[in-house]
């Protein structure tokens, strides 16, 4: 199979057979990856483009690479990230399909893609980067006149993402846009009905959802109660998400979650060792939570983390339903995992 290469560079200085162009619907130029390759490859290019008609989203068309090193221009036109409901995966996923059947097509034997979608177009890179390894790996398997395939990462963010993608780590990132808090709160909904529906019924975890995880609910925690909420990632998907609030000399641990086909893949340890650490930055001396007491699973596992159950805590959440959890505590100082 054709070799893949993940690099960190200016795309339009490669020397591959053809580069692939993250263009927009009219084909006639913009800003970005877009704007580097019209300089690059001069006037010429913009004419050539004005002859294609334009191109659809998810679809790709051909251009020679006139002053660039590369020989063609393969201009795709990726999604519009618009919170991942509208067929974007689908739409990206064909980016990359068609520019390597267009490639195919034409004896191109080595080819480069940028980060398709992921800067003006705001696609999540996490999930972008999946996509885009996953597509053209399939792809491959059946297309060995394709000998090799870069992904030419610009910025820092997008190489980490790939690197670690490949390397099968889990990556954590801090949530901030309307995207990320979109991504929480559909977790947060999977999981919750997975999780929570046996424990406390359908009812309770449709009004927790709505009150405390919804999108909305979400965004007024980060940005006027202080919570810091952070996106799990493993092999680029959405696997788990924990939420932090600083109380003083503690740091409260108001949620830790993984989805449920990620728990066994150690990313309850990589998420409480970035817990420890974000509580040593923060200065506190110890982690608490509270937990159900019907919640059995989840006694164990921070049992099995080292937190040791300090009381009881019972409240009124409103709407008539109360809250009857156990009370947890880790002290940082004397019980350390190591970073991993
Ligand atoms: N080489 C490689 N990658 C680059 C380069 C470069 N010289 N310059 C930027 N990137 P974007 P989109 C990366 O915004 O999100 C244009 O205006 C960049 O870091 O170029 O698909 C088009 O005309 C990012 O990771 O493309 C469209 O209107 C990636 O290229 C719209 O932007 C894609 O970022 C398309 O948006």
């Amino acid at each position: 199979m054709a070799k893949i290469e993940i690099i960190r560079g200016d795309i339009t200085r490669l020397n591959v057979d053809a580069i692939v162009n993250a263009a927009n619907r009219s084909l006639l130029g913009g800003g970005g990856v877009d704007g580097a390759i019209h300089r690059a490859a001069g006037q010429e290019l913009l004419e050539a483009c004005e002859l294609l008609n334009g191109c659809d989203t998810g679809d790709a068309k051909m251009t020679p690479g006139f002053k660039l090193t590369a020989k063609h221009v393969i201009h795709t036109v990726g999604p519009v990230w618009n919170g991942g409901k509208n067929r974007e995966k689908e739409m990206l996923a064909s980016c990359y399909r068609q520019s390597l059947q267009i490639a195919s097509n034409n004896s191109i034997r080595t080819i480069a893609f940028p980060n398709i979608s992921t800067g003006v177009y705001g696609f999540p890179k996490q999930e972008a980067a999946f996509i885009a390894y996953e597509t053209v790996q399939l792809f491959l398997t059946d297309h060995s006149e394709i000998e090799k395939v870069i992904f030419c990462c610009f910025d820092e963010e997008n190489l980490s993402t790939y690197n670690n993608m490949v390397c099968n780590k889990a990556i954590i990132i801090s949530v901030q846009s309307a995207t990320e808090i979109e991504i929480v709160a559909d977790l947060a909904t999977t999981i919750w009905n997975e999780y929570y529906v046996p424990i406390i019924g359908k009812e309770q975890v449709n009004y927790m959802i709505k009150n405390f995880q919804s999108a909305e609910a979400i965004g007024r925690q980060i940005k006027t109660e202080k919570q810091e909420y952070y996106l799990i990632y493993h092999l680029a998907e959405p696997s788990g998400y924990i939420c932090i609030k600083p109380t003083g000399d503690d740091l409260f641990l108001s949620k830790f979650y993984i989805i449920k086909e990620k728990r066994g893949a150690g990313l309850g340890k990589t998420g409480l060792n970035f817990i420890i650490s974000r509580a040593k930055e923060l200065g506190a001396n110890a982690i608490t939570l509270t937990v159900n007491k019907n919640n059995i699973n989840s006694l164990k596992a921070y049992d099995k983390l080292g937190f040791k159950n300090t009381g009881s805590v019972v409240a009124d959440i409103g709407a008539g339903f109360v809250m009857d959890d156990y009370t947890m505590r880790l002290d940082i100082k004397s019980n350390s995992p190591s970073r991993v």
